[in-house]
């Protein structure tokens, strides 16, 4: 595990930056044994807390290179990281540095926002609504291999999807998800990624703001904690080589309700990589 605690590439309420101080108080909850996978998780797992990214939390260029440098060296040693953000732009330079080593990437994205703003949104290529725009566009994601969940809420535009449905990209909104059964929908996921190294990455928007107050770009209309964890362990048989937890900001929370969510989102995907 691995905090990047930068909120620089916030558009709207900033403070995820302070992140994993929080995840880590709290993670003190998660036990070890998972009762669906039926896997002893820190067991079967060598699990290191391997402290924060270092970089001035003001230099998001800074940030990449960092978080790229280490999670090459990690990766060259076999590691499999789990990162704790930070805003989602914290995803980019691990994607990037997976990717160098595996070849594109199958992506499992949960999120409320589609992150393929173009530069001319905020007049910048680089803040938490571009990860993913930046990744395919680079070649990090293996097309057909996006899978998109949670999406929903009003879009800037007509053809804020384009991107995404011109790779063959899959698009799946909360409605979507309950019409199709979650069972089922990740039973298609699975199919069509395969043996793929995938990369899962969680911002917390996707879930309700009734169930993860602490974000800091809520969207109402979202998937419930239970509909989360039900979709990641659906995940279960990926070759999942690393994944992150993003964009929970503890100033905005509530009886560290996100600061649960988030470290038990980090315990699911550890317990992919276990089961
Ligand atoms: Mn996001």
């Amino acid at each position: 595990m691995l905090g990047v605690p930068t909120d620089a590439g916030t558009t709207y309420q900033p403070g995820a930056r302070f992140a994993p101080y929080h995840v880590r108080r709290v993670s003190a909850m998660v036990q070890s044994f998972h009762p669906v996978h039926e896997v002893d998780v820190f067991a079967a797992l060598k699990c290191v807390d391997g402290g924060n990214v270092v970089f001035p939390p003001f230099d998001r260029a800074m940030m990449r290179e960092a978080v790229e440098g280490e999670i090459r060296q990690l990766s060259a040693a076999h590691v499999k990281p789990v990162v704790i953000g930070g805003d989602h732009s914290v995803s980019l330079p691990v994607i990037r540095a997976l990717a160098k080593r595996h070849g594109p990437l199958a992506v499992v994205h949960l999120d409320a926002h589609l992150d393929t703003s173009t530069p001319d949104v905020w007049g910048d290529a680089h803040h938490h609504g571009t990860p993913i725009r930046h990744a395919i566009n680079e070649g990090l994601v293996a097309d057909g291999a996006l899978f998109q969940v949670g999406i929903r809420g009003p879009r800037g535009g007509a053809g804020d999807d384009a991107l995404v449905r011109q790779k063959q990209h899959t698009l799946w909104s909360p409605d979507d998800l309950a019409k199709r059964g979650i069972d089922y929908a990740c039973a298609e996921l699975r199919e069509r990624i395969g043996k793929r190294p995938t990369y899962v990455t969680f911002d917390v928007d996707a879930i309700d703001p009734a169930f993860a107050p602490g974000t800091g770009t809520p969207v109402p209309g979202g998937l419930t904690s239970r509909e989360a964890f039900q979709f990641v362990r659906g995940l279960r048989g990926l070759d999942v080589i690393g994944g992150d937890v993003v964009e929970y900001c503890p100033a905005l929370d509530h009886a560290d309700i996100t600061a649960h969510l988030t470290a038990y989102l980090a315990y699911e995907v550890l317990a992919l990589m276990a089961a």
